[in-house]
């Protein structure tokens, strides 16, 4: 049967991360990440700010703001401190140990000095996981494995996904869990983080693939609903944001009681 998640977060193998964020989850009653693509800083944190009550996760890419500067990872750090929610940078490391150890420590954008959790590609191989471990896990970092992906065509599928999770598997100590298009593994320690997610559009005409929350949770059995352009380009971000959180979070109680 399905276990809570305040249940998951008291696992004696769960990655310490995973184990807040869960925490945060239930205190929170919010199962959704939103994606901030946005392309100016004050945005970013005005919208981190100004949805924080409503998440848990807070999905950066640090890479396509035209502004950025050192202080934006201090700034989100002190903003996800006072609404209590984690960050996520999508840098979707793909490279050998050595070069992805780089990338997350140094560079522009110091990723591992601000952001809690990170995600890979497999397709390298478990060098990229101890490369990124090898910086990540002393300042008590995690990092998602991308074991399928939403948009069409996408490779990571089948075989690939298998062989993405015995990878997460042999590196549990650093990887908490998956992005993914539906639960991938029983192993509750794992959590499942699910992109291509909104309640009106089935696409965006570049590849992207939408599902609903109730889809994505309820019936495939994801942790995590990742949402971007469904709460950014809503009139109302706030309103739109309660409504994916509720949606996400029904979801959430219907699996439970379906599984009683
Ligand atoms: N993302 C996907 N699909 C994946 C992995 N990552 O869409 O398989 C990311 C995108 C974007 C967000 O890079 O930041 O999730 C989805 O945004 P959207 O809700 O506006 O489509």
């Amino acid at each position: 049967t399905e276990m809570s998640y305040a249940k998951r977060a008291k696992l004696p193998k769960i990655h310490p991360l995973a184990s807040k964020l869960m925490n945060i989850m239930e205190e929170k009653q919010s199962n959704l990440c939103v994606s901030a693509d946005v392309t100016s800083s004050e945005e970013l944190l005005e919208l981190a700010d100004s949805l924080g009550s409503k998440i848990c996760l807070l999905k950066t890419h640090v890479d396509i703001l035209k502004d950025y500067t050192s202080e934006i990872g201090q700034k989100l750090q002190a903003v996800a401190e006072k609404h209590n929610f984690l960050i996520f940078e999508d840098r979707k490391f793909a490279d050998i140990g050595n070069t992805v150890k780089h990338q997350y420590e140094g560079g522009l954008y110091q990723i591992s000095s601000w952001s809690h959790i990170v995600n890979a590609h497999a397709v390298p191989g478990p060098g990229v996981v101890k490369g990124l471990n090898a910086v990540g896990r002393p300042l008590g970092r995690g990092c998602l494995l991308i074991a399928q992906m939403s948009s069409q065509g996408s490779l990571a599928t089948g075989e690939y996904t298998q062989a993405t999770l015995r990878m997460a598997e042999e590196h549990s100590d650093f990887v908490m869990g998956f992005i993914c298009g539906g639960k991938i593994t029983m192993r509750p320690e794992f959590i499942h983080m699910t992109p291509g997610v909104q309640l009106q559009t089935p696409g965006d005409g570049l590849g992207q693939q939408y599902s609903t929350p109730e889809e994505v949770i309820k019936n495939k059995g994801s942790d995590v609903i990742i949402v971007g352009r469904g709460i950014l380009e809503a009139p109302d971000r706030l309103k739109a944001a309660e409504a994916y959180r509720k949606s996400g979070w029904d979801g959430y109680t219907q699996r439970l009681a379906l599984s009683q």
